[in-house]
């Protein structure tokens, strides 16, 4: 395992990724932490595994340019209406990403204990070769990568404040990540995940 990236903007994984350090400024990624932490609702699912219900480890809220159906993780969630404050990072990010993102999925990490396993974004809503792009405020955390079909990590990247990952069309079928637990990490982060989600 090593540190793929040395937060420098550029392109990486074959040009699957783009990582943009500081698509945000200090002061708008601060604006942008404090109004997605107040005004958004935050909560803990519930999935069902084996059998048994587990409340995921974070807090999670589903906002769309207007109320929009997904599943994830096996359950169905009705998206709320993106706030203003979206509206405006949403074209921007659809700008630089080359796609028109109508949903975003927020996590809150609310310090090192909450976490995120292995996973591909790839369910079908998405569609075959979905292109995500991810900011991350708050608490920097590493986001774990690794082939799929591989049980060690590859390479790690520190996501930080008004931080940009682009993974583009193939990373989804190709890759997986993951953020993991951080004993270290006492602070909160909201990591905001622009997707196209198709409609039927
Ligand atoms: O918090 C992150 O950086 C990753 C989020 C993620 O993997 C997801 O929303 O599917």
């Amino acid at each position: 395992m090593f540190d793929l990236f040395d937060s420098s903007a550029g392109d990486y994984l074959g040009g699957k990724l783009t990582f943009l350090p500081s698509f945000l400024s200090n002061d708008d990624a601060d604006v942008l932490y404090d109004t997605l932490f107040a005004q958004c609702q935050w909560r803990q699912e519930v999935i069902h595994v084996y059998g048994k219900d587990h409340p995921i480890p974070r807090l999670q809220t589903w906002l769309g340019r207007e109320p929009i159906a997904y599943t994830y993780s096996g359950k169905t969630f009705v998206s709320d209406v993106w706030p203003p404050a979206i509206q405006a990072l949403a074209e921007q990010i659809s700008t630089r990403a080359g796609i028109r993102f109508n949903s975003v999925l927020g996590n809150l990490y609310r310090n090192g204990q909450d976490s995120m396993g292995w996973h591909s974004d790839d369910e079908a809503e998405l569609g075959e070769q979905p292109v995500i792009a991810s900011l991350s405020l708050g608490a920097t955390r590493d986001f774990a990568l690794r082939e799929r079909g591989a049980t060690r990590q590859h390479s790690k990247i520190a996501l930080s404040h008004g931080s940009l990952l682009i993974m583009h069309a193939g990373m989804q079928q190709n890759w997986q990540h993951s953020v993991p637990k951080r004993q270290g990490v006492m602070t909160p982060r909201i990591n905001l995940t622009f997707r196209h989600i198709i409609h039927r």
